[in-house]
């Protein structure tokens, strides 16, 4: 199929599923073009079938914000035409959705088809969508999408719940394409480099928002560090950066903490990783906590949203209530004083990501944009 990607480039999770899923999409032999306004981060590679179409905004004086919905469903329509798209999948609702419906009404007065898939990803629903501000918006291009998916039950549930849905939505998980992690574990983990022998290895990856609560993973590894040899690496940018180091500046356990700042190499990192600390707020997924136990990691996060679909306590890790620190730590404190039971809880953790495959989930995805004919 001829199948137009359009998702935010950068580091949060839905441009990330949305980047995975273009990349096997062209590998498996359809025509795939990410249409955004930068090259995604981790597309890392371009072919015959295999394109990026940047969206440019033109600055003017009078605009205080510049109108990217406008530019988007203008390109849309540019590549759907010149390309012959048949779909436009679409991450994350908002503008991309309402740009979208657009962008199809634009195309049909000039006889062009196109069917639209939007797949909810989480904040666009949970935090952002679902305020009033943009409540209508979201609510109109959802249901006037040809197919519509969510990321989790928790999400498809929350969707329900905050808006007038007609449209019935389906659940497809998040994936990851567990040969990466193969590689980066079997002949590039080089722990030594970041942890002196006998130290435990604490990770945290995010985007650094306030919703990911990064102090709290500061404070579960203080905890920790008074009881086992340890390190936290924290690896991601964003607002709550400064304030996460500050927080171990008093702490005083500088020397312990590594910010690394955004990475495109995950799977090398988290190699290095025994637990993966996730006390999000809210979490459709949790994307972040997938690729850790992909890498052999067990992880300790929040019960919220569709994290307890990802992370099953006490096989591939634990879940507490939202900012309990104290039983994040314990449980982590726990799992590191007893090497056999971390090891068959990190296999566990790694086993179970096998149900959220790039080969189960790619499928999945073919045949919604079939179900949109
Ligand atoms: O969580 C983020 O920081 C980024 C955000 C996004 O949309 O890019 O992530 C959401 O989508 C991910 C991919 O589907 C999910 O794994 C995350 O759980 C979800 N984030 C939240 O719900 C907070």
């Amino acid at each position: 199929m001829r199948i137009g990607i359009v998702c935010y480039p950068t580091f949060g999770g839905s441009g990330v599923v949305a980047t995975e899923l273009g990349m096997a999409l062209a590998d498996k032999g359809h025509e795939v073009h990410f249409i955004t306004y930068n090259q995604p981060v981790r597309l890392d590679f371009i072919s015959h079938n295999l394109h990026f179409h940047e969206v440019a905004l033109e600055e003017y004086p009078l605009f205080q914000y510049q109108p990217y919905e406008l530019a988007l469903s203008t390109k849309m329509v540019e590549i759907v035409s010149r390309h012959n798209l048949e779909v436009l999948h679409v991450h994350y609702a908002i503008p991309h959705a309402y740009a979208a419906y657009m962008a199809k009404k634009m195309l049909k007065d000039e006889g062009i088809k196109v069917k639209v898939v939007t797949t909810l990803h989480g904040t666009d629903i949970t935090l952002v969508g679902s305020h009033p501000t943009y409540k209508t918006a979201v609510e109109f291009s959802i249901n006037k999408s040809d197919e519509v998916t969510a990321v989790s039950a928790s999400l498809k549930e929350d969707t329900l719940r905050l808006f007038n849905i007609e449209k019935d939505i389906k659940v497809v998980y998040n994936f990851i394409d567990g040969s990466k992690y193969e590689v980066a574990h079997q002949e590039e983990c080089k722990r030594s480099a970041l942890a002196e022998e006998g130290e435990k290895i604490l990770t945290h990856i995010s985007n650094f928002r306030p919703v990911k609560r990064v102090l709290d993973v500061v404070q579960i590894f203080n905890k920790v560090q008074k009881e086992i040899p340890s390190k936290l690496l924290m690896v991601g940018d964003g607002p709550e950066r400064s304030k996460a180091e500050q927080l171990v500046r008093e702490l005083g356990i500088s020397d312990k903490v590594i910010f690394l700042g955004n990475s495109n190499e995950v799977a090398k990192l988290l190699c290095y990783s025994d637990i993966f600390l996730l006390p999000s707020e809210t979490e459709s997924f949790g994307l972040a906590a997938l690729e850790a136990m992909a890498a052999n990691t067990v992880v300790i996060s929040s019960n919220t949203g569709g994290l307890p679909e990802v992370n099953i306590h006490g096989e591939t890790g634990f879940l507490s209530d939202l900012g309990d620190v104290n039983d994040m730590a314990k449980n982590a404190v726990a799992i590191l004083k007893d090497d056999a039971k971390l090891l068959k809880m990190k296999q566990k953790a790694k086993e179970h990501t096998k149900l959220f495959s790039l080969e189960k989930v790619l499928p999945q995805y073919e045949s919604i944009y079939k179900a949109c004919f």
